[in-house]
């Protein structure tokens, strides 16, 4: 016990210039930076970093995993009067690589519905399955619409 005082006595003039006078401050000065120490997950002498003979305690738990999920977007097909389903049931096979039948179910969600998901993409690839959506509209002079909006 002796020892830890004596460490926390060199402790508190390393960084507050001398000790306080009375033991009644000491300890509440000590108990202060535990609670910094505790709240930052440092060791209590506010640099953020462990060690160096200090006081406190260690951080035990991770909150953030260490592979981040890159977002994801959904491309959304909108309903026209004009376009035909079978051209919009080719898009979905050909862009999204539906079967038919799933092709099929999706176009005509999307036109009793106004809208619905092609599929789900990390932002570049859901990017480029829209531009060729419509650029297949526009080579076939269709007013098929497509957008994409983050999950
Ligand atoms: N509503 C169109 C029609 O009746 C078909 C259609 C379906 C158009 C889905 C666009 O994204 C669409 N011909």
């Amino acid at each position: 016990m002796l020892t830890r005082n004596a460490r926390i006595c060199y402790y508190i003039g390393k960084v507050e210039g001398g000790a306080p006078s009375d033991r009644g401050a000491m300890v509440d000065f000590v108990r202060k930076r535990m609670v910094l120490a505790r709240i930052t997950g440092g060791d209590g002498d506010g640099d953020g970093r462990s060690g160096g003979g200090d006081i406190a305690t260690e951080r035990k738990t991770r909150t953030k995993s260490q592979t981040a999920k890159p977002p994801l977007y959904k491309v959304i097909l909108l309903n026209d009067d004009y376009t035909p389903m079978e051209f919009v049931v080719e898009v979905l096979e050909a862009v999204f690589h539906k079967q038919h039948a799933e092709a099929t179910r999706i176009m005509l969600h999307v036109h009793q519905n106004g809208m619905g998901v092609a599929g789900v993409y990390p932002f570049e690839v859901a990017e480029t399955k829209t531009h060729t959506v419509e650029e297949l509209a526009r080579q076939a002079e269709y007013p098929l619409k497509c957008v994409m909006e983050k999950e």
